[in-house]
């Protein structure tokens, strides 16, 4: 069985981070280590959440590791809090992520133009070093954009995506850059090939071992909660760590995404979009790989 180790903090409401990595990953036969950042009650959407930073339990935690002779097959990072976890990160790459042990980067920091309550406007920099040592990295636009110094836009057209993706590029990501939550305007009809005027979301990538740029689609419903971007990244990471290629991957990542929330806008319409999506009821999606 392969072996990831994801480092996420555990938001004790509001299914994100640790609460939905976990079971993705369960569901998807990977075994899942965590190394944890910080407990919160709520994640940061929610005004003045209880935190505990357990970022002095990292190094003692990768010292045992290292002592009882642990590896893994991938290394994930998601939601850091601070410079000081970003180093902590860097340095779990050094002792664990070397030969064939995948690094994939979700620089989950920012949305829809703004950065997450709590980060300070230099932090942006600091992620874009880590992600210089991935192999993989998953920012939406907007922290793509952070990322790369460029300026963001609510809708980019294709050119500005790909010209994003050679920025991503720049920062020394060994085997793809990829945005997600890529959004578009109309989506082939399953089965036809047609186009419709339904609007689409997915993401968009950069292969740099062989230079080809490519996307991946599905409905946009329209509707936000909270934490599918997590989910996103962990079936990526899972997918990856089983040995699927990227496209195909990244593909069924937003086709679990899609069917959770619309699993959630039909069975729970009222849901405060805080508490994120109801991905549970779907996690079949991902048993039978
Ligand atoms: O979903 C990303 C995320 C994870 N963890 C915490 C957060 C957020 C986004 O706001 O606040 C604590």
């Amino acid at each position: 069985m392969k072996r990831i180790v994801t480092i996420q903090d555990i938001s004790c409401v509001g299914k994100c981070s640790a609460t939905v990595v976990l079971p993705v990953l369960s569901a998807m036969g990977v075994e899942a280590a965590l190394l944890p950042t910080a407990v919160l009650s709520t994640h940061t959407m929610f005004p003045h959440p209880a935190v505990l930073s357990l970022e002095d339990m990292i190094e003692p935690i990768m010292q045992h590791w290292l002592e009882e002779g642990v590896t893994f097959d991938a290394v994930y990072s998601g939601y850091l809090a601070s410079k000081r976890q970003i180093g902590l990160v860097q340095e779990l790459f050094e002792h664990f992520g070397s030969g064939d042990t995948i690094r994939i980067v979700d620089p989950a920091m920012a949305d829809h133009g703004k950065l997450y309550s709590g980060f300070d406007a230099d932090f942006p920099m600091a992620m874009a070093g880590l992600c210089a040592q991935a192999d993989y990295i998953l920012p939406n636009f907007t922290e793509a954009c952070l990322m790369t110094g460029r300026d963001y836009c609510e809708v980019p057209d294709a050119e500005k995506i790909r010209e994003l993706l050679d920025a991503l590029a720049q920062l020394g990501t060994r085997r793809a850059v990829v945005i997600t939550g890529v959004a578009g305007g109309s989506v082939p009809q399953k089965g036809s090939g047609e186009e419709t005027d339904n609007c689409f979301t997915g993401a968009s990538g950069l292969d740099l071992e062989t230079g080809e740029y490519f996307e991946v689609r599905q409905e946009m419903l329209p509707v936000s909660f909270h934490g599918t971007g997590d989910l996103f990244a962990a079936v990526t990471s899972g997918a990856l760590t089983k040995g699927m290629a990227l496209r195909e991957a990244l593909q069924l990542a937003a086709d679990f995404v899609h069917a959770a929330i619309r699993e959630t806008v039909e069975h729970d319409p009222d849901k405060d979009k805080r508490f994120g999506v109801n991905f549970e009821p779907v996690l079949s999606m991902l048993t039978a790989l």
